[in-house]
């Protein structure tokens, strides 16, 4: 029987007592282990009537729990969606109905806003919280610990990663076993893990950067993961010595750099950190080295097609770059019609490998604009190549912005804006952030005579919009500058409103 996304990654381990997760309070928790739970769970979705090529909604706090429904989900096949802890229960009910989910796991404490929604979408309701307790728990804990192994091959879905868009509603990314494994064995290779990396992993798990990066290449080597939480930088710093690795956002760093306690000695026994999901700052790299005598490697993807470039583990690892394309990764830089840039010219990043998805879920138009049909995949994101090939990410195409690693679309948040009353329209635009790299700022015109509140306008969106994505700025304005096409320009936006955050 097949299933290689479950034997490489998972299944191998099933008699290995080594550990696997090693928790905040040292609790560890063996590969052997961790495969019976993952079996409990993989017999308690079945159970649940879940078979493969369903889909199984998570928002799920980060624990060894989360990892073994996703382990579980490719036992059986299923196909994992998870979900951002933020997202308020409106951004809930379209990932369910989009997706078509069987299942949606939540925390306790949130299951009853979920509770009309789910049922008129025909999906069961269950609770995980990251005590692990909750009414899936409570079932996998009853449940045997051996289970069987669904039959996959290569191009069988294993999850639908949702990413807004600069238009209309999120699109589902389709990714398969051969995207995730063929990453995850490249990777590996590329950044030397073997079964004694231990991995600093703070990051959450229900994005491509901690949950197929970070996970899935400790899996593959063998390794372990101090498996903290979130981001807190006391016990980032205490746990530092017992690890090998890190990987994180930029804000990780320049976090790290504002304690005293960083230092040579501290990262001693370190091997190496990886950056990536947003630009670092070539100065941020510069200081960190300064400090530890570490230069951080950064590499460059996308929930689409997971990593496409990175800088050498040995070699050259160029501050301001994200490096090379992987090994079997092709990128190229080209103009909009796909004809590619000579070196040192400025174009639109287009990668093509078995890492990129095979597309939208449902969304076969955008599948099309994005996707070409000989395989390069649009990223949106501007770059430079150099006469020796290293990738520079200039800029992007796409009205995105990216704050603490957390992809904010304006558009999203312009549409809910302008739909409150006394509100005739809405920019918004990234602005820099010392701690986040950038944060929205909601520039906002009112209707003649009318006074708006900011916190009446931020309170209503707050309704509706996962935290993460509300404006940490609102300005109110007369009229927004156009172009002579009456397009809004937003990047006169961006320079008027570029200090914002300096002066709070
Ligand atoms: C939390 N908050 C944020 C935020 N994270 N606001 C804006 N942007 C963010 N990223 C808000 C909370 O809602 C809260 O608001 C306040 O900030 C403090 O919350 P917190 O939970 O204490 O935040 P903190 O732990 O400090 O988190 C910041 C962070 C975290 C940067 C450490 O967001 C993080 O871990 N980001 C990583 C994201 C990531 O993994 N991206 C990878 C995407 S995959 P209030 O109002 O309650 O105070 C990808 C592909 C690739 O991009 O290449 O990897
Ligand atoms: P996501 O859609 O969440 O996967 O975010 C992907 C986007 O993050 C890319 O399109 C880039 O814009 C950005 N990104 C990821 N890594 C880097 C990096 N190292 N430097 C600059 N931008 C990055």
């Amino acid at each position: 029987m097949g299933n290689p996304l479950f034997h490489e990654l998972f299944g191998r381990h099933r008699e290995n007592g080594a550990p696997f997760l090693i928790g905040p309070n040292g609790d560890e928790v063996t590969y052997a282990a961790f495969l019976r739970r993952a079996g409990q769970f993989a017999n308690t979705l079945t159970l649940l009537g879940i078979s493969a090529g369903d889909r199984v909604a998570a928002q799920i706090e980060k624990c060894p729990d989360t990892l073994a429904i996703y382990a579980a989900c490719v036992q059986i096949g299923a196909v994992l969606l998870p979900l951002n802890t933020a997202y308020t229960p409106p951004e809930i009910t379209y990932f369910i109905d989009d997706a078509g989910a069987a299942l949606f796991i939540c925390a306790p404490d949130k299951a009853h806003a979920h509770v009309d929604t789910m049922q008129a979408a025909g999906c069961v309701l269950h609770t995980l919280d990251a005590l692990g307790q909750g009414s899936l728990a409570q079932l996998a804990d009853q449940a045997p610990t051996v289970a069987e192994v669904a039959d996959r091959n290569e191009e069988d879905l294993a999850a639908i990663l949702y990413t807004s868009g600069t238009t209309g509603r999120s699109k589902g990314a389709m990714l398969s076993q051969k995207n995730l494994l063929s990453n995850a064995r490249v990777l590996t290779q590329f950044w030397q893990f073997t079964d004694r990396d231990v991995l600093l992993h703070a990051l959450p798990v229900f994005h491509t950067h901690g949950l197929f990066v970070a996970t899935n290449v400790t899996l593959m080597a063998g390794g372990s993961m101090i498996f903290l939480p979130k981001l807190d930088i006391d016990q980032l710093i205490e746990w530092m010595p017992k690890a090998t690795v890190m990987m994180g956002v930029p804000t990780f760093y320049t976090r790290l750099l504002g304690d005293i306690r960083l230092d040579h000695q501290l990262t001693s026994d370190m091997r190496l950190f990886v950056s990536g999901s947003a630009p670092l700052l070539a100065e941020t790299h510069r200081d960190f080295e300064a400090r530890t005598g570490h230069r951080i490697l950064e590499r460059y993807g996308m929930t689409e097609t997971n990593m496409t470039t990175s800088n050498p583990y040995d070699g050259d690892r160029r501050a301001g770059t994200v490096g090379l394309p992987l090994p079997g990764i092709d990128a190229r830089v080209c103009d909009e019609d796909g004809n590619e840039k000579p070196d040192g010219d400025i174009g639109i990043l287009e990668v093509r490998g078995d890492n990129v998805f095979s597309g939208y879920w449902q969304m076969p138009e955008k599948t099309r604009q994005e996707l070409r049909p000989n395989g390069f995949f649009i990223t949106g994101d501007l770059a430079v190549r150099s006469a020796d090939g290293y990738i520079t990410i200039v800029g992007r195409g796409k009205d995105l912005i990216i704050s603490g690693g957390f992809n904010i679309y304006p558009r999203e948040i312009e549409e809910l804006i302008d739909d409150l009353p006394d509100v005739v329209e809405s920019a918004v635009i990234a602005a820099p952030h010392a701690d986040l790299g950038e944060a929205p700022v909601a520039v906002i015109v009112a209707q003649n005579g009318k006074s708006i509140d900011p916190h009446d306008i931020d309170w209503s969106i707050a309704q509706k919009l996962a935290r993460f994505k509300r404006p940490r700025h609102y300005v109110i304005v007369d009229s927004l500058p156009r172009n002579t096409m009456g397009k809004v320009q937003k990047a006169q936006l961006r320079e008027t409103y570029q200090h914002v955050f300096q002066s709070l």
